[in-house]
């Protein structure tokens, strides 16, 4: 398998500025030696090309409507072309809303190749607002209304589909920031969201397992990691951190967990801020979870 590295460069998305360096501080790390030290083939495409952030407030709810587009339309192809080339594709981000463009080329690959899709969406967040409900109008916070169908229409549509997923098709983990009408979306639409509470209630073995129910030999596993998700404690360079997540050893048993699964096919890393990051610790802890997620583990390899 050949792991296509894609740099999304920019923050066009977020609330607070700096996670467009996203991609270089995972470089850094050492993202890519470290998966081929896995035995995976490494093809790093460099960093895509965009508009810069105008930092400008939100029009008719949305922040930077036309530069999230640009920006889309720059991972939708680069991912559609990873995934022709039989790729697995590992999109660097950037701000959370450029899971826009890269689940929707993924779920349309997915269909045409008849194979049901399952995203895990790692994350503190739900990021279920739209136009409509956001507090902020930044777009890092609607990508999954988005690929519902549920957002505004030069962000909906991208797979082919009115929506890119089904609810049932999106299994949410590490959740504790939740907008009040996030929290309304999510009982319409029946969303499966594990949030911290049942982590701490069932621990993370237990609601792995109920995660990953029915994922098969026919299941495309998509992982949308905004590493937000983890506690601030362990990942401090995060633009949008929320106290009370998941530890180093709690997320690691979440990733060796959905490796065990040998289903994952496509990945998102996003939201890392080196800007607001100790020494790169968190690009640190991401290219080590990143690892589990690939399949290293204490005893096998
Ligand atoms: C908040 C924050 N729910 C919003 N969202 C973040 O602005 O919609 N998502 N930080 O990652
Ligand atoms: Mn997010
Ligand atoms: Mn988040
Ligand atoms: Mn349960």
């Amino acid at each position: 398998i050949t792991v296509e590295l894609i740099g999304a460069p920019t923050d066009v998305g977020a609330s607070v500025r700096g996670a467009g360096m996203g991609p270089d501080a995972l470089r850094v790390a050492d993202i890519g030696g470290t998966l081929a030290r896995l035995g995976f083939g490494v093809l790093d495409k460099g960093n895509l090309a965009g508009p810069a952030t105008p930092w400008v407030p939100p029009a008719n709810g949305l922040r930077h409507i036309d530069e999230v587009v640009e920006w889309n339309r720059a991972v939708h192809s680069a991912v559609e072309q990873a995934l022709a080339a039989g790729h697995l594709p590992m999109l660097m981000g950037g701000d959370h809303c450029l899971a826009i463009g890269s689940i929707s080329a993924i779920a349309r690959h997915a269909r045409q190749a008849g194979r049901k899709l399952r995203v895990l969406w790692l994350d503190a967040h739900s990021d279920v607002n739209t136009e409509r409900t956001s507090p902020s109008g930044n777009i890092h916070g609607m990508p999954v209304a988005c690929l519902l169908g549920q957002g505004p229409q030069a962000l909906t549509g991208w797979s082919g589909e009115p929506a890119a997923l089904s609810p049932d098709a999106i299994r949410f983990i590490g959740i504790r920031s939740v907008d009040a009408e996030e929290k309304a979306a999510i009982r319409t639409l029946g969303l499966n969201v594990f949030d911290m509470r049942h982590i701490d209630e069932h621990g993370m073995r237990t609601t792995m397992t109920e995660a990953l129910q029915d994922v098969d030999e026919d299941t495309h596993l998509h992982v949308s990691f905004d590493l937000d998700c983890l506690d601030p404690d362990y990942a401090p360079g995060v633009g949008t951190g929320v106290r009370g997540g998941p530890t180093w050893r709690e997320m690691q048993l979440c990733m060796e967990m959905i490796a065990d699964t040998g289903r994952l096919a496509s990945l998102d890393v996003v939201e890392l801020n080196p800007a607001l990051d100790v020494r790169n610790r968190t690009a640190e802890v991401a290219v080590e979870l990143i690892e589990s997620l690939f399949g290293k583990s204490t005893l096998v390899r």
